[in-house]
């Protein structure tokens, strides 16, 4: 390491003094002026992590649903996985050592981490459409290139599109060609086989409006949808010529506000949905005919994914396990309806799609999404191979081959390196076509229990830890307790606070028999954790 070059090039890209920051449940996030430092570190590091893993690292310029002024930055391991935990703490080190120590913090990262410095390095990068973006993406290049490490500058992706990228140029191109057209190709291609057999029942039905939340997934879908336009028409809105990134739109803000974005028109009936800025999310939604909302969100897509994955499972043998994953934001009836009704196992896990992950791979098909619209099926290694030979060794028309043959589009159209709001989208069109069902039909799947989020404010939201999947908290004293007493005054109800892994605030979840029970439970709550967890500004009011 040429560590006067670093020194050198780092003084271009200053850390302001005292600023500290933590690599969160999904890398990097903050207003995006003070993050000139961290891409610039993170393309350090990426070198070094692409060094000791011997693989191509990915790293992506982005903050998500976060407003337009917010980036952020995250790494992606060699199987298009999240950065592994221990080097979430040598990114924390590294981004927050004051400009004098920079040099000494890589060289000691590089010893704990037993990176072979003279190893080539690689490094694929890729960044959303706000206006920082560009240049905080050629900050990562500077940090990459000072270390010697080797790039390829994607310029503007989906996030789940630099995922892929990693996860084909690590499996020397097993998975997929490493460039937008083979992604664009995989995935198409994937779609157009598992609906050949779909039942036709008019246009209506394989019309979609898709709310692009004016991020990349508009420039990106817009790319694509010429390569499935047989199978399904998508209609773009906020596809990011007028409006601004995630302002009143978006899946973050349909799911959080349980409303329609601004920026759609939508009839009675007709299937939409919404992706954040950053494409990995989707909930899907509709006006009813009486005129009301109808969310259906990540829960639903998990219930509609597995109730469709049973069948062929079950044809071709039923000796491959499948499992579902939710965090504790999942709605009370989902997880009562998969265990009871569908008597699939489900596990719950902390908030944060590499928590997920982790747990689905676990079962040879692994379902996890989160309630916000993240997720996808997971299929191990074993399953894949027991589909994809009985698809190749069975006659032509035995049943078992054909339910085979469909769940091998499935794996190819499922992007198996992380949650993809593209990929969801053409599985669940793909699913509704074949049973011919409608969003209507897909929503009666179960009836969701009415729930409310709220937000509190507090002086240090580390002074509430979690347990048991976030489902109860052990400190501070007397909160968990507090909140059992208020539980026990509604019917089917169900409450739980969370110090936020991206924002400096703390979350409050309920959920009743009645929407007017889960207001009053969360803002009883919400109240709870303003009193025992040093709530600051405004205490907080009931109504909504
Ligand atoms: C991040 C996570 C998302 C999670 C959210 C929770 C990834 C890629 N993204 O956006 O899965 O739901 O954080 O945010 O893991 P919170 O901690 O602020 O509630
Ligand atoms: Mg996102």
């Amino acid at each position: 390491m040429d560590l006067d070059a670093v020194t050198k090039q780092s003084a271009l890209h200053a850390k302001p003094d005292g600023l500290t920051l933590q690599y969160g449940t999904a890398g990097f996030r903050t207003k995006a002026e003070h993050l000139d430092h961290v891409m610039f570190r993170m393309g350090l590091l990426a070198v070094l992590r692409s060094k000791q893993t011997k693989a191509t690292i990915g790293v992506m310029v982005t903050a998500s649903h976060n407003p337009e002024e917010d980036n952020g930055v995250k790494l992606v391991d060699p199987l298009g996985e999240m950065l592994a935990p221990s080097w979430e703490e040598h990114a924390t080190c590294l981004a927050n050592a004051e400009e004098p120590d920079l040099p000494r913090v890589l060289v000691d990262i590089g010893e704990k981490a037993a990176v072979n410095l003279h190893q080539d390095a690689f490094v694929v990068i890729g960044r959303d459409t706000r206006p920082s973006s560009e240049k905080l993406s050629q900050s990562v290049i500077d940090g990459v290139t000072v270390l010697g490490g080797q790039f390829h500058d994607y310029g503007l992706l989906t996030t789940p599109q630099l995922h892929y990228m990693v996860y084909c140029r690590n499996t020397s191109g097993q998975y997929g060609k490493a460039t937008t057209e083979g992604y664009y190709q995989k995935l198409s291609t994937a779609f157009v086989e598992l609906t050949k057999q779909a039942f036709c029942s008019g246009d209506d039905q394989r019309t979609l409006k898709v709310d692009c939340a004016n991020g990349i997934g508009a420039l990106k879908l817009r790319e694509m949808k010429h390569y499935f336009s047989q199978g399904l028409s998508v209609q773009l809105f906020n596809d990011g010529t007028k409006g601004k990134l995630n302002h009143l739109c978006g899946a973050d803000f349909v799911k959080s506000h349980q409303k329609p974005p601004q920026g759609i028109e939508m009839k009675s009936n007709e299937r939409c949905c919404s992706f954040d800025g950053d494409a990995d999310r989707i909930v899907y939604y509709y006006h009813g005919a009486d005129g009301q909302f109808h969310l259906v969100d990540g829960d639903k897509i998990a219930a509609l994914i597995s109730s469709f994955l049973k069948e062929p499972l079950l044809e071709i043998g039923d000796s491959l396990s499948l499992g579902v994953v939710q965090t504790a934001y999942a709605n009370g009836s989902s997880t009562r309806y998969l265990e009871e009704v569908m008597k699939v196992p489900v596990c719950c896990t902390k908030t944060g799609v590499k928590h997920l992950h982790h747990k689905a791979q676990e079962f040879d098909i692994g379902v996890y999404f989160e309630a916000n619209g993240h997720g996808t099926v997971l299929f191990s290694k074993a399953a894949e191979m027991k589909i994809k030979q009985l698809a190749k060794e069975l006659e032509e028309d035995d049943k078992k081959r054909k339910a085979a043959k469909m769940l091998e589009n499935v794996i190819d159209l499922f992007n198996q390196a992380t949650g993809d709001a593209i990929s969801d989208m053409l599985v669940i069109e793909a699913i509704l076509a074949l049973k011919g069902l409608t969003v209507q039909q897909w929503d009666a799947l179960y009836a969701d229990l009415p729930n409310r989020q709220l937000k509190v404010k507090v002086a240090d939201r580390q002074v509430i830890s979690t347990t048991d999947a976030e489902r109860q908290a052990v400190k501070p004293p007397g909160l968990q307790e507090a909140i059992n007493e208020l539980v026990k005054k509604y019917r089917l109800s169900r409450a739980f606070v969370r110090p936020s892994g991206t924002e400096d605030i703390v979350r409050v979840y309920a959920e009743a028999d009645s929407q007017e029970n889960a207001d009053s439970l969360a803002y009883e709550v919400s109240l709870a954790v303003f009193q025992l967890a040093g709530g600051i500004g405004e205490r907080p009011q009931p109504g909504f």
